[in-house]
């Protein structure tokens, strides 16, 4: 068991060679235990380890499978949906007893979930979507609702219209940082920041690109912001690491974040939060990633045959700067 634990941590840090090198499995018998009533085996095909949400939740969920006695699996894909579609097939084939993973993108899912529903090993999405047709691909999805999140950041802008003008000129120009193309969060945040700010026409998104959801693309993009865009009053980050990114490009430019350029960001890891507290991010939207103690729960009972919720929600909030300074002290993540 420990040994196995061991295996699996340092997969995080390997790539495609990996995926054979965990899966070969120290104990040499038939890793589908659970059958003859030993751990439960999992396999868990993680997107990358891109933002300090992704490193929190690769922790939640190492820490839970060890707490619960699963056999965990890990991989990590370093952002590549082949990866992940290798790594899934790697699972079929050591006949694992459940599957889990938060899918890059969206879209390119539905001949390996085909393969694992063909093997009987069931599926659970966790943390993003697949947009699959068929939903009886997977059990169950497990995760935030990406267009809320979308849509309390875009009423941050339309309750804090007379701020957020920071240049007085009766527009707020909107300068939007989105994540990893084709990722459901990026899709889903995009959405519901778009509809909401429609109820305050002074509100327009001028410029919008991928930072893929890394602090090097969010500096970078918004370094090439500053120098193309007149006028920007806000930023919509759309993960705290681009924000943060971001902020070291605009204190480059010789301007103040959270004042000559307002900032709201999603995530709420510790150090969105400290910026947050600091007066540099002006509103934060959480998004949880200490996923892996639901996800052990679901893996079990749908093991047991018990039914699950095809749906299951993150309880979620948001923070402004006393929020946060507030919270900081208790943050796990
Ligand atoms: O917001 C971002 C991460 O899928 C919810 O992915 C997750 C997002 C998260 O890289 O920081």
């Amino acid at each position: 068991m420990l040994k196995k634990t061991l295996i699996a941590a340092t997969a995080i840090t390997l790539s495609a060679f990996a995926l054979t090198a965990c899966g070969s499995d120290s104990d040499g018998g038939d890793d589908k235990a659970s059958d003859a009533g030993g751990p439960i085996t999992m396999g868990f095909a993680q997107v990358g380890a891109e933002s300090g949400w992704r490193t929190a939740n690769t922790k939640s969920i190492q820490d839970s499978a060890k707490d619960a006695g699963v056999d965990l699996k890990f991989t990590d894909a370093q952002g590549k949906q082949e990866n992940q579609i290798q790594a899934i097939r790697s699972y079929i084939q050591q006949k694992v007893d459940v599957i889990a993973f938060s899918p890059v993108v969206e879209t390119g899912w539905d001949a390996v979930l085909q393969e694992a529903k063909a093997a009987n090993i069931p599926v659970i999405l966790t943390d993003r979507a697949v947009d699959s047709k068929d939903t009886s691909l997977y059990k169950t999805f497990l995760g935030s609702d990406f267009v809320v999140e979308g849509q309390k950041a875009g009423q941050w802008v339309v309750d804090n219209a007379a701020d957020a003008d920071v240049n007085g000129d009766g527009k707020i120009n909107v300068v939007q940082l989105e994540g990893t193309t084709g990722a459901a969060p990026a899709i889903d945040r995009g959405e519901g920041f778009a509809d909401t700010i429609k109820a305050d026409p002074s509100i327009k998104v001028v410029a919008s690109q991928t930072g893929d959801f890394t602090r090097d693309g969010g500096k970078q993009v918004m370094e090439s912001f500053l120098q193309s865009q007149d006028g920007i009053d806000v930023l919509f980050a759309q993960n705290d690491d681009m924000g943060l990114g971001a902020i070291e490009a605009i204190e480059a430019a010789g301007l103040t974040p959270g004042k000559d350029i307002k900032i709201i960001t999603v995530d709420a890891v510790h150090d969105g939060m400290q910026a947050l507290s600091d007066g540099k991010i002006n509103f934060i939207v959480e998004c949880s990633p200490l996923l892996g103690p639901q996800l052990m729960d679901v893996a079990e009972k749908v093991l047991a045959g018990d039914k699950v919720d095809p749906r299951i929600l993150t309880k979620e909030t948001t923070f402004n700067q006393e929020q946060a300074t507030a919270a900081l002290p208790d943050r796990q993540y």
